[in-house]
């Protein structure tokens, strides 16, 4: 009796395993929503918001807070992210994640004036390399090749985002999705769901900011946001990088328990 009652509890106690390894990990960054307003300076000083450093020694603090009916969603807090002073940035790095994963943030960007101009501007590294990414004046949503050494716009991409002329009210707010899996393909697709829930996709990118190319199974390890050459500012808020719940692993997990339960 005792050893049947130790056995249902051993079984109990790996579907709890089990079950766990299957709950949500959600997204791996802090303050991601910049609801944490301790140490955010002035826009230019070193003082960055919680959780978004600059790179070290050669950035400044691009970010303001944008509060209350100001802020993305019309409460709290977003990252108002200047183009004055130039030339700086805040980023954050974390333990690399496995070769599925999603960087999606909302945003509204100010008219940088022309093509060849930017204001949203944004890297994440994959890997040992980067996606380097950019919103120009037309609205096009662009990312840098370097192998052509030259800003593209994916197909798909033209005229995806909807010039906001004030990003200090009233956002026009986009949300934009980056996704890959790294382990099937090294290459990458953006979404952007513009301000009029207008959807725009491009997918199979293979455009890389640096010479160094992803390997495969490589996951993101870093995202920042630069503000370098912009000549309008962004408005930022709910960067999340996403690495998906691994509900099938679990399901797996569960129905390995439960086919060695029957077998007994
Ligand atoms: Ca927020
Ligand atoms: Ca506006």
């Amino acid at each position: 009796m005792r050893a049947r009652i130790r056995q249902q509890s051993m079984w109990i106690t790996m579907l709890a395993v089990a079950f766990m390894a299957g709950s949500a990990m959600g997204s791996v960054l802090v303050n991601g929503d910049f609801e944490d307003t301790t140490g955010w300076g002035a826009i230019g000083s070193t003082d960055n918001p919680a959780g978004w450093p600059s790179t070290s020694g050669t950035r400044f603090n691009p970010a303001s807070q944008q509060t209350g009916s100001d802020a993305i969603g019309g409460a709290g807090t977003s990252a108002f992210m200047s183009d004055v002073p130039t030339n700086c940035d805040m980023h954050q790095s974390f333990t690399e994640t496995g070769p599925q994963w999603s960087v999606a943030f909302d945003f509204a960007a100010g008219d940088a004036g022309s093509a060849t101009q930017r204001s949203l501007s944004g890297a994440i590294k994959v890997g040992a390399s980067q996606i380097i990414y950019r919103v120009n004046g037309e609205g096009d949503f662009q990312v840098f090749d370097k192998a052509a050494n030259t800003w593209g716009t994916p197909i798909g991409l033209a005229a995806s985002v909807v010039m906001d002329s004030d990003v200090s009210v009233s956002q026009l707010v986009h949300h934009i999705v980056f996704s890959a899996d790294t382990s099937v393909s090294v290459s990458y697709d953006i979404t952007i769901t513009d301000s009029n829930s207008t959807v725009f996709s491009a997918t199979g990118i293979t455009a890389w900011g640096v010479s160094t190319l992803p390997g495969l199974g490589d996951g993101v390890a870093d995202v920042s946001f630069i503000t370098t050459s912009a000549t309008a500012p962004f408005v930022l808020d709910n960067v999340e990088v996403i690495v998906p719940e691994p509900t099938s692993a679990s399901l797996l997990a569960l129905s390995a328990v439960l086919m060695l339960w029957r077998r007994r």
